[in-house]
């Protein structure tokens, strides 16, 4: 889209250098951290950027139980932190509004602030019950991206995304876990594959079409937040039926169900309503759910294959 991007990236020989420059050669990368508010106003300040996306978070829901005050502070302080930045950078005050050219705000926000939902399909109106640290985390990090604008009148807006999928998600997360686990039986190097609980449903889309819905919501006249998601449910255990049917597996031979992955409060259910994000964006995902399980399994059977399997030791999940 002709766009120059730059990638925050954080802390001293991070190892994710090597693969984001493999990936994504054309990023120009600057140093940042989400906890360090110098180098997120020196960032704002070496890239002037049009558009700031935050996506940066611990993300995996786990993990915000056993690192809860980190969560809330990478999670949720973190999004004060990268407003503040714009916001001292622009010169924006109570009193001193933001012109014309100013900086647009993206703020990942997630369908895990519905958690216990109220109601289903959950849309922009629906109220937040979050049931881990990550999702209260990012309940804070979602209502102050809308005081920003409603305080200083800055174009910050929330994307409530639901689970966004694609063959580049970390292999804790449970469709690269089974499709990674199913290229591992497949071709041989492993028989078993543990998981939690497969009664939960997700409303799981492709992350590209997710990618399109954050850039639309920039490209506005005005600033609003939208849910984005498919307003299609699937359990777990579908989406495992659907990844070993694609390589011609039965998952009763080979999954079993492991206590370890199971949660201390669990989300059971999210489906979205995108009726807003279709009316006023024109944003419809392209990819159903089916075609992107079976582009992951495809993905990682490749992967595999051309690694001799050693690409799967590198995203062992075991101890997760
Ligand atoms: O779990 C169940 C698990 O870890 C999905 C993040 O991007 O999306 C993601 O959060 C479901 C849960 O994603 C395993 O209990 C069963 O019900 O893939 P997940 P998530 O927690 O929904 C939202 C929108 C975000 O914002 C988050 O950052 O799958 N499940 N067995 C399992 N999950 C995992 N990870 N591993 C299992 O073995």
């Amino acid at each position: 889209m002709g766009y120059e991007v730059w990638g925050l990236v954080r802390g001293q020989a991070n190892p994710r250098v090597r693969h984001l420059r493999k990936l994504l050669g054309d990023v120009r990368l600057i140093r940042g951290d989400l906890l360090d508010q110098g180098s997120l106003i020196a960032a704002v300040e070496r890239v002037q950027p049009d558009e700031v996306y935050n996506l940066a978070a611990i993300s995996y829901v786990p993990l915000s139980w056993q690192q809860a005050e980190l969560t809330g502070e990478v999670t949720g302080l973190g999004v004060l932190r990268v407003l503040e930045a714009i916001r001292v950078c622009s010169g924006i005050s109570a009193s001193r509004s933001p012109g014309s050219g100013q900086i647009r705000f993206y703020q990942a926000s997630t369908s895990e602030m519905f958690g216990q939902a109220s109601q289903v399909p959950q849309n922009e109106q629906t109220s937040f019950h979050p049931r881990s640290p990550y999702g209260v985390a990012k309940v804070y990090g979602h209502f102050l991206t809308q005081n920003y604008r409603e305080s200083y009148g800055m174009f910050a807006v929330s994307g409530i995304m639901f689970n966004h999928e694609s063959p580049r998600r970390g292999a804790e997360f449970v469709t690269r876990k089974v499709s990674l686990g199913v290229a591992k039986i497949k071709l041989g190097y492993e028989r078993q594959l543990r998981l939690g609980n497969l009664s939960a449903s997700r409303d799981w889309g492709f992350a590209g079409d997710y990618v399109r819905a954050m850039y639309l919501m920039l490209a506005q006249d005005a600033p609003a937040d939208y849910v984005i998601g498919t307003g299609v449910t699937h359990s777990v255990e579908k989406l495992v039926d659907t990844a070993f049917r694609a390589a011609g597996l039965n998952w009763r031979d080979h999954v079993v169900t492991d206590a370890a992955f199971i949660r201390p409060a669990e989300v059971d259910r999210l489906c979205a309503d995108p009726a807003k994000a279709r009316d006023e964006l024109g944003w419809e995902p392209k990819i159903g759910f089916e075609e992107l399980i079976e582009m992951m399994v495809d993905a990682d059977l490749e992967l595999l294959a051309a690694t001799d399997g050693s690409a799967g030791e590198e995203f062992a999940t075991d101890s997760w």
